[in-house]
């Protein structure tokens, strides 16, 4: 760097996260971080850097799995279980390159998956998937990619057969400010819980939902909150809460909307005017097609909730300015797409789309970007370059692509055929946290040829990788920091120097790009540095060409962040169709809401028929597995990153993360508040500390994601892992043939107190290294 440390009196400099903007400094070789000055309620998931940013989980230095040193490349079962040889870089690149142009050459580019998902960290330039997608695209000539998320799988894939454009859906519709101004109810399926609407992918300078609900409530906005978890709504909301069984919410729409119909309290005029398909729908509501009227009685024993209280709740809603809000988590689950259509189906009924505050927010507050404003200009963007690959996976099928190459399944109407993968790279991204059945995970990991993996610390893909290279952590490199629905564009200082050897996941790329003879194409001849002016430029442009002040790339490098000019909130795509269906139909098959999808009708999946219905689960709580598992987001971390950090592990309990469950569940079980516990099912076990509360629905335990899978004992199958991750109790299976999302949000297992040694917590130890390897 060229220029003297800007910050502010006392050193502080700027740098943000997906978890919020804030400064940071380094004094006497401690990290201290402090929240933005603007931001009205910061998240304390800052506090995780301060301990992580030297911590021995770091990586120090390249390291190539002993197996695949010795033996090369080929599927091995060792990956996870092996020892690792640190390497120096020049020898793990050389090693690297050799691999990827083998592959190439012998395979192809469809050899190779670099889906490499994850949420990696928050800089513009530096970001890791972006960096690993265009290295794989000018080096490989592509690699088989992954579609549609973790997050919204189901949703993703349904909504634009339904409702429209699925990004107008989440991040253009109802907003925080309309619900504080105008909404009368809320009833929120899943609830708007703070500790999600904390994070938000790229950056966040203000956290305004807990304001947002305050004044709402204050107004007389009321609340209302199902599902199975109390502190999915904050407490300024004053919500009603209707602790629902989990899973069961499409049953509890579907009752609702046939008190409203039945009673005349629909708003038939909407419907007409709007929708499209709604007596095909009608007369499955009324049990014209199956026998069976979906009434409150029918939904009763399903939901675990008294009819009356259900048809109650649907007449309260009748006549007022009402939002329904369907959190993402509903859809992570089996048959996903049903309570994310029939929610659309409520709102329908009741009539409010596209009115201030009304309407269907879809989740709204799973995220921090959805209902605000999006910025006027664009926010620097790394260019990927083109992928020549056509062939893709869903991207939570990682595992059935992995253990059964060229088998087929049904995606989105299409019929498809898994590729045969011989190498996989990650960069950003950490399956061992996101993905379901771990166990079988592991399986599917064995089968290839190479597992490239970078990362900033010892995570458990990191140990399953055949070349593990040490990337920077942000707070490491100078980045520039942008959503396109926060209005701060910050510069992102760097606050220490890389950890050990550690390098930029660009400079790595580049450096192998050079190796494969396309060094020029990938750099295009910029140093990190350049690449970040660069990339600013085109919003320094796009301000210039508003008529705004554009402020030189030195003068926003000295800035604490310049604020973007932002659209109006002015409802979007809804608004406008509501406003004249005619003139501004929604972008679905007939230009109205779908309640009926001749589309989805047509490709003649059982699994996801041409109306929302009523499918029950496959996997229900009974015999062994009497307890639905809750596997819901941490709140103390984002996903698996920074677990070592002194926020998250500040929260554990003798080491292991904390599960809830209901006083009636531990009583029956001689477990007490405090206790260690195990949790196990057919596919796998897991220790966690648990708190009895009543803030959970009875039959329900609740267990976060993201603490680190830890096994007992790495050489055995499924063995106990003794930190609490519950994607090794999660089942691996799609939604549905329409989507095949993530279903990862519930599953069943029984628990029991653990008794004997509580064996010791070593996901945070680097795994045993042999000496040095020779060059
Ligand atoms: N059971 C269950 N499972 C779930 C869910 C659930 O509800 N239940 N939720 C799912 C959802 S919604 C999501 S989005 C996924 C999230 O899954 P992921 O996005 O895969 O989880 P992260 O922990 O954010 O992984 C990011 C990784 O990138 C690394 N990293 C950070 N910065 C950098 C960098 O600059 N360079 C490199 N090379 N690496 C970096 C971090 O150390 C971390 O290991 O999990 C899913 N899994
Ligand atoms: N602090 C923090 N915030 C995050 C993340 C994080 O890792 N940490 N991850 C971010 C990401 S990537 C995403 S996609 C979003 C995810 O947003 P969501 O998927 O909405 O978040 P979850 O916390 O998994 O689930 C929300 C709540 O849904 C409830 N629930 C579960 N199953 C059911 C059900 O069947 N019916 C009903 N009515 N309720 C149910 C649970 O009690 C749970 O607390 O969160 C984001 N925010
Ligand atoms: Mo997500």
């Amino acid at each position: 760097m060229t220029e003297t440390p800007h910050g502010d009196a006392e050193g502080f400099r700027p740098h943000t996260s997906h978890w919020g903007v804030f400064s940071a400094r380094m004094r006497d070789g401690t990290l201290e971080v402090k929240p933005h000055a603007g931001d009205p309620d910061p998240n304390g998931i800052i506090d995780n850097f301060p301990a992580a940013l030297r911590h021995r989980a770091r990586i120090a230095q390249p390291m190539v799995r002993r197996g695949w040193l010795e033996r090369g490349p080929g599927p091995d079962s060792r990956r996870g279980r092996d020892e690792f040889v640190p390497v120096s870089w020049e020898r793990a690149l050389d090693l690297l390159a050799g691999e990827l142009t083998r592959v190439r050459d012998q395979h192809g580019p469809g050899a190779v998956f670099g889906g490499s998902y994850g949420w990696a960290s928050a800089g513009r330039f530096h970001h890791a998937q972006s960096q690993v997608h265009r290295f794989l695209n000018m080096a490989m000539g592509g690699y088989v990619r992954s579609v549609n998320s973790y997050s919204s799988g189901a949703s993703s894939v349904l909504v634009p057969h339904i409702l429209g454009t699925y990004e107008d859906l989440t991040k253009r519709n109802v907003s925080w400010e309309q619900i504080a101004e105008y909404s009368e109810v809320v009833i929120a399926f899943g609830g708007m819980a703070l500790k999600n609407s904390m994070v938000a992918g790229g950056s966040i300078s203000q956290h305004v939902e807990r304001g947002a609900m305050e004044r709402a409530a204050a107004r007389g906005c009321r609340f209302v909150l199902v599902g199975p978890l109390r502190s999915d709504l904050p407490v300024e909301a004053g919500a009603e809460w209707v602790a629902n069984i989990p899973g069961t919410d499409t049953a509890m729409m579907l009752a609702m909307v046939h008190t409203l119909v039945t009673e005349g309290l629909h708003d038939q005029a909407f419907l007409d005017r709007y929708t499209e398909g709604w007596p095909i729908f009608l007369r499955y509501l009324l049990g014209e097609t199956d026998g069976q009227p979906k009434d409150a009685a029918w939904a009763a024993p399903i939901c675990g909730i008294p009819a009356e209280e259900i048809a109650a709740l649907a007449r309260s809603l009748h006549g007022k300015r009402a939002l329904v809000v369907v959190a993402h988590s509903l859809q992570r689950a089996e048959h996903g797409e049903q309570p994310v259509w029939m929610g659309a189906v409520l709102a329908a009924v009741l009539g409010q789309y596209g009115l201030p505050g009304g309407g269907y927010g879809y989740a709204l507050g799973a995220i921090g970007y959805y209902g605000r404003r999006y910025n006027a200009v664009p926010v620097p963007t790394l260019s990927q370059g083109r992928n020549k690959v056509a062939d893709f996976i869903p991207v939570a099928r990682i595992a059935d692509m992995l253990l059964n190459p060229g088998t087929t399944y049904r995606y989105n109407g299409q019929t498809r055929t898994y590729p045969d993968i011989k190498l996989v790279y990650w960069a950003g991204g950490n399956p061992f946290h996101h993905h379901q059945d771990l166990n079988r995970l592991r399986q599917a990991f064995a089968r290839v040829d190479t597992l490239v993996v970078h990362e900033l610390a010892w995570t458990a893909t990191a140990r399953h990788a055949d070349i593990v290279l040490p990337a920077t952590m942000t707070l490491e490199r100078e980045d520039i920091g942008a959503s396109s629905n926060d209005p701060l564009m910050v510069p992102m200082h760097p606050i220490a120097a890389p950890y050990g050897e550690a390098r930029d996941d660009y400079a790595i790329f580049s450096e192998l790009a050079g190796r494969m003879g396309v060094g020029q194409v990938f750099t295009e001849g910029r140093t990190a540095r350049q690449w970040i002016e660069h990339l600013y430029e085109r919003t320094r442009a796009a301000l210039a060409e508003m008529g705004r002040p554009a402020p030189s790339f030195a003068e926003f490098w000295r800035s604490e962040g310049i604020t973007l000019p932002q659209m109006e909130d002015d409802g979007g795509e809804l608004r406008r169709f509501r406003i004249d269906p005619v003139a501004d139909p929604l972008p679905t098959p007939s230009g109205r809401i779908e309640i009926f999808s001749s589309t989805i009708d047509g490709f003649g999946d059982a699994d996801c028929p041409g109306h929302p219905v009523w499918l029950p689960r496959q996997e229900v709580p009974q015999g062994d597995t009497p307890l639905f598992l809750v596997a819901n987001q941490p709140a103390t971390r984002l996903h698996s990153q920074l677990d070592f950090g002194g926020h998250s592990t500040g929260a554990k309990h003798r080491g292991r993360e904390v599960a809830r469950m209901h006083p009636q569940d531990a009583a029956a079980r001689g477990v007490a508040d405090g206790d260690i516990i195990r949790l196990f099912n057919e596919r796998g076990s897991c220790l966690a500390a648990v708190r009895v509360t009543d803030g959970v629905r009875p039959g329900v335990v609740q267990l976060p994601t993201g603490a680190w899978y830890d096994p007992a004992d790495p050489e055995e199958e499924r063995s106990l892992c003794v930190h609490g991750n519950p994607n090794v109790l999660t089942r691996d299976v799609g939604t549905s043939s329409l989507a095949q999302g993530c279903t990862g949000q519930l599953t069943t297992v029984e628990v029991e107190r653990f008794e004997g040694n509580l064996p010791p917590i070593q996901a945070f130890e680097p795994p045993g290294a042999l000496p040095m390897a020779a060059e």
